[in-house]
C-alpha cells in the first residue's frame, strides 16, 4: 500500500452500540438485567419479529429478524418487551453529541452506528485508538452503556472491525495488517455481500479474501456487476469512501420499522401519515423543497423496493407528500403484503447539493494511529 506523505493515511473510527434497544431497555429497568431480553414484537402477537436480543438472550440461538414465536422456543424463559423508539432515538443524540466533542466529520448510519474521521482531532488528540478509548468512556460514563469501535483506515475495515470483539470492543486494524485480515475474512461479510452474493461466491469456490483476490478486476465485473470492482479494490484494503457528515442535505427522509407486520393498505397508509409528517416538520425546519418523492418498502422477507415520483416544483406540504407516498403505495399493491418497515425521503432540493469533495487527500501528513 502507498504510504508516501503524498497519500497520507486517514485515521476512521467506526462505532457500534452493543445489542442496542436491549441494553437501553436493561439500563433502564434493572429487573432485565443478566437476563434474556428480546425486544420487538411480542411471540403471542401476529408476526412480530426480534428487532434485538440481550447477549444473554443471544447463548440461545435468538438473533434479530427472527420470528418472536421462534425465539419463545430457543429460550421460553426468556423476556419480551416493545421496543421505545424515542428512548432510542435520545441515545442516539447523546452518542452523536459525545462523537461532536472530537470531529465534525461524523457519518451516522443508523442509530447506533456512526464513522468519524479523526484524521485531525479536535482536541489534538492525535491517536485514533486514544480517541476510540475515550469515546468508549464517555458512553459507559455518561450513559451507562457500551460501545464496539474499529479503528483503521479506511471506513470497510473499521466497519468490519468493530463487530470482531463485541461487546464492548475496540479493534486497530493498522495498514501493515490489513491485507492479512482481509485475506482471512469470510466472503459473507464483506460490504454489500448478501446471502444471495455469498452462496454465489462459495458455488464459484470464492469462501475468503484470499480467494476474491485470485480473480482479476474485469473476471470479478463480469461475475458481480459494478460491485466486482469494489470486491476488487476492497480485498486489497483500498475504500477511499469519504465519511460524509451531511449525507442528509442531498435527501431529506424518514423511515420507521414496525415491530409486527403490516398487511393493510389501511395500517401502511396511517403510517405513512405519520412518517410524512416527520418529514414535512424537517423540510420546514430546513426550509427545504424536494422536486422527487421517494417511498421506500421493507418486506418480512427484507426484500426492500422503492418507487419515487419526480415534479417540475419543489414541494414540502403535507398534502402533497401524503398523497404521493399513498399513491406510490398503490401501485404496489399492497394488500396481504407484509410490510416490515416504510420511508419517505424528499430529494432534488431546489437549492445546489454541495459538490463531492476530491477523494484523494494531500493535505495532511501522515500520523501514527
Ligand atoms: P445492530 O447494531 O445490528 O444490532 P445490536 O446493536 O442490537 O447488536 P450488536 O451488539 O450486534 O451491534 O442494530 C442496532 C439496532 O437496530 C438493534 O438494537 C435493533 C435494531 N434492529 C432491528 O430493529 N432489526 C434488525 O434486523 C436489526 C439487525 C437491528
Ligand atoms: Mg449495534
Amino acid at each position: 500500500m502507498d504510504q508516501s506523505p503524498a497519500h497520507p493515511h486517514r485515521k476512521i473510527i467506526h462505532i457500534d452500540m452493543d445489542a442496542f434497544y436491549a441494553s437501553v431497555e436493561q439500563r433502564d429497568n434493572p429487573e432485565y438485567r443478566g437476563k434474556p431480553l428480546v425486544v420487538g414484537g411480542l411471540p403471542e402477537g401476529r408476526g412480530g419479529v426480534v428487532a434485538t436480543a440481550s447477549y444473554e438472550a443471544r447463548k440461545f440461538g435468538i438473533r434479530s429478524a427472527m420470528p418472536s414465536k421462534k425465539a419463545l422456543q430457543l429460550c421460553p424463559h426468556a423476556l419480551f418487551v416493545r421496543p421505545r423508539f424515542a428512548a432510542y432515538k435520545d441515545v442516539s443524540q447523546k452518542i452523536r453529541e459525545i462523537f461532536s466533542r472530537y470531529t465534525d466529520l461524523v457519518e451516522p448510519l443508523s442509530l447506533d452506528e456512526a464513522y468519524l474521521d479523526v484524521t485531525t482531532d479536535k482536541l489534538n488528540i492525535g491517536s485514533a485508538i486514544d480517541i476510540a478509548k475515550q469515546i468508549k468512556q464517555a458512553i459507559k460514563d455518561e450513559l451507562q452503556l457500551t460501545a464496539s469501535a474499529g479503528v483503521s483506515i479506511n471506513k470497510f475495515v473499521a466497519k468490519t472491525a468493530s463487530d470482531i470483539n463485541k461487546p464492548d470492543g475496540l479493534t486497530f486494524i493498522g495498514p501493515s495488517a490489513i491485507e492479512a485480515f482481509m485475506e482471512k475474512l469470510p466472503v459473507e461479510k464483506f460490504f454489500g455481500v448478501g446471502k444471495v452474493t455469498a452462496q454465489k461466491m462459495k458455488n464459484m469456490g470464492l469462501h475468503t479474501g484470499e480467494d476474491l483476490k485470485k480473480l482479476t478486476e474485469d473476471e470479478l465485473t463480469k461475475n458481480f456487476g459494478k460491485a466486482g470492482r469494489f470486491y476488487y479494490q476492497i480485498v486489497r484494503g483500498i475504500d477511499n469512501r469519504e465519511v460524509q457528515p451531511h449525507r442528509e442535505t442531498k435527501s431529506l427522509a424518514a423511515e420507521d420499522t414496525f415491530p409486527y407486520d403490516l398487511t393493510t393498505t389501511e395500517e401502511m397508509e396511517a403510517e405513512l401519515d405519520k412518517i410524512a409528517q416527520t418529514v414535512c416538520n424537517r423540510l420546514q425546519t430546513y426550509q427545504l423543497k424536494g422536486r422527487t418523492l421517494t417511498l421506500k418498502i421493507k418486506y418480512s422477507d427484507f426484500k426492500q423496493i422503492t418507487r419515487n415520483q419526480s415534479f417540475p416544483a419543489g414541494f414540502n406540504d403535507l398534502e402533497t407528500v401524503c398523497a404521493t407516498a399513498k399513491r406510490l403505495l398503490a401501485a404496489t399493491e399492497p394488500d396481504d403484503k407484509k410490510v416490515r418497515l416504510l420511508g419517505i425521503s424528499l430529494s432534488n432540493f431546489n437549492e445546489p447539493t454541495p459538490k463531492q469533495k476530491d477523494e484523494k487527500r494531500t493535505d495532511q501528513l501522515m500520523l501514527p494511529f
